[in-house]
């Protein structure tokens, strides 16, 4: 700092003089407008406003002013120093500003991406399906029993009744692993790709002494041409149950209890007299549609497309074991009766859950599996 001035002179302290502070104000303000980010502004502020900076050194030197010269000096620099501050804070504002608005834009992020790059894929509603009805029957006290997908003709067609003229085992309707008589001297049979799982129920009764209650889900195989209702691999349940006195009214009950379970209360069931070599009487077992519930039925103001406004829906075949069954596997029919019910699982994904097309099940397509949930 100077030596105190006895009388005025600004002029004596060079730092004081009025061009003296403008240029050191005007260098500051330069600055400040040219600070690019707010790093640079910052070491702006300390090269030109802070307690080193020309004007805070010029300040200093108002001290050493006489009285009467202190004030006109320390308006000057107050209104120079000022200045500088509120160029500073006006500058600041703006790159802040600047730097808030970079920032939305480069740290956006985009909720709608997707979270996970590899999704989990989904359980397939056939498998789901499935194991769903296990749990209706395993709830009732059955078990549930499985059988090989590569099998004898004796198992899939001579056991159940079904005769050697029968057009199922034509090679056009039966995938053959291996003809009749070749190869297999020993064994006579043929073996083919199971065209349904009753096999299996042949496969029980050898294995199990009556009473016998059991569910054999199963992958089944036909020369079928994959189209929008048929595909040549698909998924049939079994249903056998051998007991003494049971009768068709044990079946009807115990189907119309898996209705209710996968459908809800209140649909009523029907039989429809059918043919199958491996039951005595068959039928077909119709449920009453769970969306109409029969209404559409000579209805035309309400159609719907769940069961053709038909009313029902066709859900498989059933029946009382045929004696001939029960004595190929060994079973009195005189002592012991069975009923037994085979349906396709493909179909009723198709009308519970409006799958228009069977082709989607078989694709493996996640899209398709996906909004069936990721039940496990
Ligand atoms: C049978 O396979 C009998 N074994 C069912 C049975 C069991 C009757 C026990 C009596 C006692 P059917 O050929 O009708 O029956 O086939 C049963 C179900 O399999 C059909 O109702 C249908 O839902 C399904 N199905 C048949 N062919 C195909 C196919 N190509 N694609 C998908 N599902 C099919």
């Amino acid at each position: 700092m100077s030596a105190p001035n006895k009388s005025y002179d600004p002029v004596e302290v060079e730092a004081l003089k009025p061009e003296e502070i403008e240029r050191m104000r005007d260098e500051a303000l330069a600055a400040v407008a040219a600070a690019a980010d707010l790093d640079a502004l910052r070491e702006v502020k300390a090269a030109h406003a802070g307690d080193r900076s020309p004007l805070a050194l010029a300040n200093r030197e108002i001290g050493a002013l006489p009285p009467h010269a202190k004030a006109e000096a320390g308006k000057r620099m107050g209104m120079a120093r000022g200045a500088v501050n509120k160029a500073f804070a006006a500058r600041q504002a703006e790159l802040e500003a600047e730097r808030d608005a970079r920032v939305l834009v480069e740290e956006a992020v985009d909720v709608t991406l997707p979270y996970d790059r590899t999704p989990a894929g989904a359980r397939h509603p056939i498998t789901t399906l499935c194991e769903r009805i296990e749990d209706v029957f395993v709830a009732m006290g059955y078990e549930v029993a499985e059988g090989p997908e590569v099998e004898t003709e004796w198992f899939n067609f001579d056991a159940l009744n079904i005769a050697q003229d029968h057009p199922a085992r034509a090679m056009q309707d039966t995938l053959f692993v291996q003809a009749p008589g070749k190869k297999a001297k020993e064994a006579e049979s043929g073996v083919v790709l199971r065209t349904h799982t009753s096999p299996v129920q042949v496969r029980t009764m050898l294995d199990r002494e009556p009473p016998v209650y059991v569910i054999c889900p199963g992958r089944v195989y036909r020369m079928d041409e994959l189209d929008a209702t048929h595909t040549p691999v698909f998924t049939q349940v079994e249903l056998l149950a051998i007991d003494e006195g049971l009768t068709m009214a044990d079946l009807k009950g115990t189907i119309e209890h898996m209705v209710r379970s996968l459908f809800g209360e209140g649909l009523t069931t029907r039989l429809r007299p059918n043919y199958f070599p491996f039951t005595e009487p068959s039928a077909e077992l119709d449920m009453q549609c769970y969306v109409c519930r029969g209404e559409s039925a000579g209805n035309p103001d309400r159609p719907c497309r769940t069961c053709s406004s038909e009313g029902w829906i066709e859900l498989g075949g059933c029946g009382m074991v045929n004696p001939r069954v029960l004595t190929a596997a060994g079973i009195d029919p005189e002592k012991y009766s069975g009923f037994a019910f085979g349906f396709g699982i493909e179909r009723l994904l198709m009308f519970r859950h409006n799958v228009e097309d069977m082709r989607d099940m078989v694709e493996g397509d996640v899209r398709f599996t996906r909004p069936f949930g990721m039940e496990i």
